[in-house]
């Protein structure tokens, strides 16, 4: 890295002002579709209800490896250090599960996909991602919803370790979308040219999941 303040034109920043706008689309849809907290068809819990295969792989800081691969520029494998010295952000964000709970005021720590974003720099015709968890759990989401500015690779939630049974050491938060694209034990992040179907979407889930939409089913 130099000190050079960054070109204005490169690839990289005319493929954020296209993720911008194609984000921009989406919060406008919504605001049109409800201007409710609560997304249609939800119901509010306080505790955390805890949802996944019935498998929670036991995976400690020193055997954990995040892959990220496939339409980078500069693909990249963190160990649990090289995690933590990433820059480090906190968010606030709701809950939506598709098995109609939501749960208020999630306060989260980790890496914002920005910064992983600008790290590996997707290559101009990546349009889609590929979660891929320890447990062997994958799930799909638009390069778009990945890069939108309140999306992290989690470690933390309200100031302690994320559990193992909420997907710790570290999982992803997408909390725009339904919280199965949400991948727990998030092991790799995959860049790809076309979006294509991962576990829950293989068996009739949306390949979407927008909760102000009931994108439930596909
Ligand atoms: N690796 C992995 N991630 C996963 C799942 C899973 O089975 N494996 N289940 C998904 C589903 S269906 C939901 S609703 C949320 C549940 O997260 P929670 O158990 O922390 O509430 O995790 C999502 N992420
Ligand atoms: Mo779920």
């Amino acid at each position: 890295m130099d000190d050079e303040p960054p070109p204005a034109d490169t690839k990289l920043t005319r493929s954020k002002q296209r993720w911008a706008a194609e984000r921009k689309f989406i919060t406008d849809a919504r605001e049109a579709g409800s201007d409710d907290r609560l997304p249609p068809g939800q119901h509010l819990v306080t505790n955390w209800p805890v949802l996944d295969l019935g498998r929670q792989p036991d995976v400690s800081t020193d055997r954990w490896r995040l892959q990220v691969r496939g339409l980078v520029e500069r693909p990249i494998t963190l160990d649990w250090a090289a995690f933590q010295q990433l820059p480090q952000s906190t968010r606030r964000s709701d809950i939506h599960c598709v098995t109609t709970w939501s749960r208020y005021d999630n306060d989260w720590a980790g890496v914002s996909t920005e910064t992983l974003l600008d790290l590996v720099a997707p290559r101009d015709e990546a349009r889609a991602v590929m979660l891929h968890g320890y447990d062997g759990y994958t799930t799909n989401v638009l390069l778009a919803d990945f890069a939108a500015a309140d999306a992290m690779i989690a470690h933390s939630w309200q100031g302690r370790p994320l559990s193992r049974e909420h997907g710790g050491p570290a999982r992803l938060i997408i909390p725009h979308l339904y919280f199965w694209k949400s991948a727990k034990w998030i092991n790799a992040i995959e860049f790809l040219g076309a979006d294509k179907p991962g576990f829950w979407e293989v068996n009739g889930y949306h390949m979407r999941g927008d909760p102000w939409h009931e994108e439930r089913y596909g």
